[in-house]
């Protein structure tokens, strides 16, 4: 299982609050314990991050701005290493994940993807880490669902692995429609969609 920036940034009272995103916790403690290995990421960004609005003087969060990568949605500043916003939700209790993957360090490319940054080039490593413990198939849950849970989906499919939504262990921030089309591009590319409790939890 990979549980996706269930940090304090992204829940009630953060800098980049996810509408009920703490509602997440306790159902994903539960469906935890169902899996063996449980990967855990972090958005984790320098303070001067291309993604920041603040970065970039005259502009505002939720405007999106062309980059050399693409287009990129420019966000209050959030998840800047070692602050307490960044830190994973305090009743998160999986103390028997395995490995915390932390990604956004580029100050100059953003990464929604636990698997590949925004320049879909740059790998984090997770493929190979996945792969290298035998592992086939990912069920996917956290914050965002339209940004980082549905991009790492994905990239899951590209790097071959199977994907599965727990929907109900995520949370959205629906951005101009972005929920809608990321349901339609996961869709697309094969990601399936379960409920926790088809998982007995
Ligand atoms: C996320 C926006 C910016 C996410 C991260 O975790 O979905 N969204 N950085
Ligand atoms: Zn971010």
């Amino acid at each position: 299982m990979l549980v996706i920036d269930v940090q304090n940034d992204f829940c009630a009272g953060g800098a980049l609050a996810v509408p009920e995103g703490e509602a997440v916790v306790p159902r994903v403690n539960r469906l935890a314990k169902q899996f063996e290995t449980v990967v855990l990421t972090q958005d984790w960004h320098p303070a001067d991050h291309i993604s920041f609005a603040a970065s970039h003087p005259g502009r505002q969060p939720f405007e999106s701005l062309d980059l050399p990568y693409g287009p990129q949605v420019l966000w209050p500043s959030h998840c800047v290493q070692g602050t307490q916003g960044a830190a994973l939700h305090p009743e998160l209790d999986i103390p028997h994940a395995r490995m915390i993957l932390r990604k956004g360090g580029n100050r100059l490319v953003d990464s929604y993807s636990a698997f590949l940054e925004a320049d879909r080039t740059s790998r984090t490593g997770l493929d190979g880490y996945l792969r290298s413990l035998g592992i086939t198939d990912l069920y996917i849950c956290g914050l965002a669902t339209d940004f980082c849970v549905a991009w790492s989906a994905e990239d899951a499919r590209a790097f071959g692995f199977s994907a599965t939504i727990i929907e109900d262990a995520c949370r959205a921030i629906d951005l101009n429609g972005s929920l809608a089309a990321a349901w339609a591009k996961l869709a697309a590319a094969g990601v399936g969609r379960i409920g926790s409790a088809a998982l007995g939890a």
